[in-house]
This record gives C-alpha cells, structure tokens and sequence, in this order.
C-alpha cells in the first residue's frame, strides 16, 4: 500500500497535494485549508487513491452492511425545510399518515423469528406526537423484542420533542434512553454554516442545538451517526466547516460511529431548480470526507439514495458500509427522486453486491460488533444483475 501512494506522491506535480498525500502516509491530519484545496485541486483519481489507502489501513477490505428496518411514524411536519420533498403540514392532514403506536409494534412485530439486529426510526416533526407518545413506543418494542437495537430520532424530532416537554437535553435523553433508546441516527445536520442553513432549512435547530444534542448522547454513553446534505447551494468551505465542526466533536467524546454523506435530490420540492451533483463530485465528496474526518471510524453509502452500482462504486472512494437491508416502503428519499423507490436488498444481494467488488461482506450490528463474515458464504441462486431498477 505504502508503494502505490510513494507512486501517487511522485506523480504528483503539484506541491500543496503532495504534501497532503504525505500527510495522509504518515496518518497524520490535514487542516481546513488542505481540505478545501482538495475540494479544489484533488483529481478523483487522486482523491480517491488517498481515501482507498486510508480506508484499507482501517479496515483492509471489510465492508459492513446490517439487517435493519425503516419505520417512519409520519411525514406530517411543522418545519419547512426547502429541500424536503417529503413533509406535509399538519393543515394538510388528507396527504400525510400518522402511524399510532399498535400500527408501529405491528410493523415490527412482522419481524419476528427474521435475524434482524435494527430498527430505525425517523420522520417528521409532528406537534402531537410527544415525549409520552415515544417513551411508550420505546418501551412497548423492547418488551416485545428486547435485544432490538432501536436507532431512531433525529435531532431535529428530539430538539422538538425535549422543548415541548419544558425538558433540558440532559433530562429528555436520560428518559428516552431509559425507555429504550439505543441510538442516535444521523440526520437533521443538514449544512451548519448558518449563512446556508437559513436559506434550506431556517426554522429547525441550529449547528450548535444539533451539535449538543449528539454530545449528551455521547455522554451518557450511547453512539450516534452524523449527515451532511451536500450537492444544492453550498460551497466547499460550507462541507469542510460542517467536517470541521463534527471532527472537533468527535475529538472530545468519540461517540460517533459514521459519517453518511447524503446527496441532495432535486424531485419535487422547492429546490428543484438546483441541479444535482454529477456522480464524479458525489465520489470526490466521499473520498475528501474520509480523508478529512480521521477521526471517524466509518463512512457510509446510503445506497437507496446514491443507487446501487454508485454504492458499489463508492467502496473505490473510502466508503467501508452500504447501510443495510432496510426493507421498507420509506418514502423521504423516493419523494425526493432517488434511485430506489421502495428500498430493499436481501442478505444475499447485499452481499453479492459487495463481492462483485472484491470486497469482504461483514454483517455488523449498530455498533460495528461483527455479525457474520460472508466471505466463504456462497448464495446458490444469487445470479441477479446489480442494476438502480
Ligand atoms: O436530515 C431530506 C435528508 C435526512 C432530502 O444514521 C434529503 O444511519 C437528499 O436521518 N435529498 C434524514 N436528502 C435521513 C437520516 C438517515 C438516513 C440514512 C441513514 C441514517 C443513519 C440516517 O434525509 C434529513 C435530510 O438531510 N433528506 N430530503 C432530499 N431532497
Ligand atoms: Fe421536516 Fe425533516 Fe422534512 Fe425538514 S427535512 S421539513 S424537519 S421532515
């Protein structure tokens, strides 16, 4: 591995990117301004060397994937985010759903005797589904199934939820988490940078409520994941001071398991007249993020949003987890215009798709723990085209 980035270095004609290349040899970080010249200079051929290097040194070719399920309790929302394709606001009641809490234990109920290790739970903000309304949901599903690892609320649901509540943070998470809660999903980060957070998503916790949220979590022990919406009407240094701001959290408790780049999708929302990112900035994007965010364990393809062959693509970038089987009718990012419309892969696609790579299939759970290793497992009839129909 050290040879083929001596080769990078020496075919390297420009100065500030060799540098960087040596830093990222001898582990070491690279600063905001590499970051950006990255953004700037770095070819994808060479951004994509660096993060590769730096993915194998991590994990050689292990690439995670879990067995999971989606619920989304609603898509009612009192927020009005721009680049949402997928909220209705509560006067529009006849095209939203509110899911109540049997039809939620329903939903995993129809998991039981499946080996599913998680459920992930994220949707609108909706003004009646309250704390009360969530500890119940937590507690009636661990009582169902308790080795269920439950991921679920974004802080945006939580900030929404704990203020509602006349709840500090502190308070509201160690009353969510003794219900049931396990983790914390990634969403609502959105873009930091308040000069483009106000034009996107203006009426929801800010950079520094989002940020606080995932650091009480962190402290009372339990892990969480972190996004970014990139590809709209950010620039460079708005994605490297969003890395910035999780890489200084990250240094100060470690509870962030993976980072998840989320491509913004144009379809059907008030930012429709911003054209996509090309598949070519989407991989540069994860390959910076992997060499900027050292400090973060994994990086992960959300392939229902980016597809299956640009996930499978995305494993030549330094993303090391495709998310999992997710087998549910989830509609924020269909809404939205990606690549799936109602997402699921099996086992065995999962892991055909990961082979086809040459890259080794490991189930995790929510915390990294390994599963199963795939690598000697061979699926008689997995003999499916990987293709985005
Ligand atoms: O915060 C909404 C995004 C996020 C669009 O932690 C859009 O494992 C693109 O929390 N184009 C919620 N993205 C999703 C989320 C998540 C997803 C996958 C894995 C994990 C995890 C967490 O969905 C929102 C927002 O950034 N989103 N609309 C859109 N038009
Ligand atoms: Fe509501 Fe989330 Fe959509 Fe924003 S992105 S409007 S918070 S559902």
């Amino acid at each position: 591995m050290k040879a083929t980035i001596d080769t990078l270095i020496s075919a390297t004609a420009d100065v500030d990117l060799q540098k960087i290349a040596e830093k990222v040899k001898h582990n070491e970080r690279i600063t905001d301004a590499e970051g950006i010249t990255l953004f700037e200079k770095g070819s994808l051929p060479f951004v994509g060397a660096l993060a590769n290097f730096i993915r194998e040194r991590l994990h050689g070719n292990t690439t995670y994937f879990n067995r999971n399920f989606h619920i989304e309790p609603t898509n009612v929302c009192v927020f009005s985010c721009k680049f949402c394709s997928y909220s209705r606001l509560y006067a529009n009641k006849e095209e939203g759903w509110e899911l109540s809490i049997d039809q939620m234990l329903d939903i995993v109920k129809s998991y039981d005797n499946k080996p599913i290790t998680e459920v992930h739970i994220v949707g609108g903000v909706h003004p009646k589904m309250n704390m009360e309304y969530f500890i119940e949901l937590m507690q009636k599903i661990k009582a169902h199934r308790p080795n269920l690892h439950v991921k679920a609320f974004t802080a945006v649901e939580l900030d929404y939820m704990f203020r509602k509540a006349k709840l500090t943070t502190e308070e509201g998470m160690k009353q969510l988490h003794a219900a049931g809660l396990d983790s914390l999903p990634g969403g609502g980060a959105e873009i930091f940078a308040p000069e483009i957070r106000e034009q996107i998503a203006a009426d929801k916790v800010n950079a520094d409520g989002w940020l606080r949220i995932h650091e009480v979590a962190h402290e009372l022990g339990m892990h969480s994941n972190a996004t970014m919406l990139y590809g709209h009407i950010e620039k460079y240094e708005h994605r490297i001071d969003h890395m910035r701001r999780l890489r200084e959290l990250q240094d100060k408790t470690k509870g962030f398991n993976t980072f998840i780049p989320l491509k913004f999708r144009n379809h059907d929302n008030e930012m429709s007249y911003v054209p996509e990112s090309t598949i070519t900035e989407d991989m540069r994007l994860y390959a910076i993020s992997r060499i900027y965010l050292d400090n973060f364990p994994h990086l992960k393809a959300y392939w229902p949003m980016l597809g299956r062959d640009n996930a499978q693509l995305s494993l030549s970038f330094g993303v090391n987890d495709i998310d999992g089987t997710i087998d549910d009718s989830t509609k924020i990012y269909s809404m939205a215009g990606s690549e799936e419309q109602n997402p699921a892969m099996s086992t065995e696609e999962l892991v055909t798709l990961i082979k086809q790579v040459k890259r080794t299939p490991v189930e995790r759970d929510t915390l990294y723990n390994i599963v199963k290793d795939y690598s000697n497992v061979n699926f008689d009839n997995a003999s499916f085209e990987v293709s985005n129909n």
